[in-house]
């Protein structure tokens, strides 16, 4: 059985104040670690704070990106080396709106990809079409490519413990959420890629996100179905209210 992950991505949001404060009030309520993961997966310049305010509790801290180099000459990049000393678990590689507004490509994530593994921090690899992809009939061409060459090279142990989102780029921040059943059917196409690519043992524990919309509302539709392990959550994860909610749905 899949343990289920639900992580917060909050993107460009909130004040140091507001995460704190956040951290502060669900982190003795989030649900026990043996049942659900929960994260929140922050702005860089808060993760600090956020691991010293979450440590020792069942609220772990992501972080939304990193480059693929552990020290040098890179202004403004932050490392996996930097994340893992801050008490960093999870970092988001990939997500639509960075391969959109910063050029991010397959094999740029692939390697970061690496580079969490070797720093002990765990990758939640983001992949999702666009809605003209999707009616243009590319879906599987696109989710293919971007699953097969952003976990090239991994070992199966590695594809077996990282997370993969698929978020629809149609579906993010938009409120149109995809169907269950559409949700199920593309996660379940991720889950035969990672198959075909590192074999069964690695596509049955590899847990696959949902997310695009995802709310209090609509969560159970999405956790029912069998290959959605979790969820990938932008706007209702701002809150904790709403983020407390969307735990107690699993
Ligand atoms: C998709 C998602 C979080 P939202 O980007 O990764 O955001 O839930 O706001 O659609």
């Amino acid at each position: 059985m899949r343990k289920p992950i639900i992580a917060g991505n909050w993107k460009m949001n909130l004040s140091l104040k507001d995460a704190v404060a956040f951290a502060e009030e669900v982190k003795g309520t989030v649900p026990a670690s043996s049942k659900v993961d929960a994260a929140v997966c922050a702005p860089s310049v808060f993760l600090a704070h956020l691991t010293e305010a979450a440590a020792g509790t069942d609220l772990k801290i992501g972080a939304q990106n990193m480059y693929d180099q552990e020290s040098g000459a890179y202004t403004g990049e932050i490392s996996p080396v930097m994340l893992k000393d801050l008490g960093v678990t999870y970092v988001i590689l990939g997500h639509s709106e960075r391969r959109e507004y910063f050029g991010e490509t397959d094999a740029f994530i692939n390697s970061k990809a690496k580079k969490a593994f070797e720093h002990g921090l765990v990758p939640i690899v983001c992949v999702g079409e666009t809605l003209e992809q999707r009616e243009g009939g590319q879906f599987e061409s696109v989710i293919r490519e971007q699953t097969a060459n952003s976990l090239k090279g991994l070992t199966v142990d590695q594809v077996k413990n990282l997370v993969v989102a698929y978020e629809p780029v149609w579906a993010i921040g938009t409120g149109k959420s995809a169907t269950e059943q559409d949700a199920q059917d593309s996660c379940k196409f991720v889950r035969d890629v990672v198959a075909a690519e590192f074999g069964t043992e690695a596509a049955e524990a590899v847990r696959i996100q949902y997310g695009g919309s995802v709310k209090p509302e609509n969560i159970k539709e999405y956790m029912a179905q069998p290959d959605i392990d979790g969820a990938l959550v932008g706007g209702a994860s701002l809150e904790t209210g709403s983020f407390l909610k969307l735990l107690e749905a699993i």
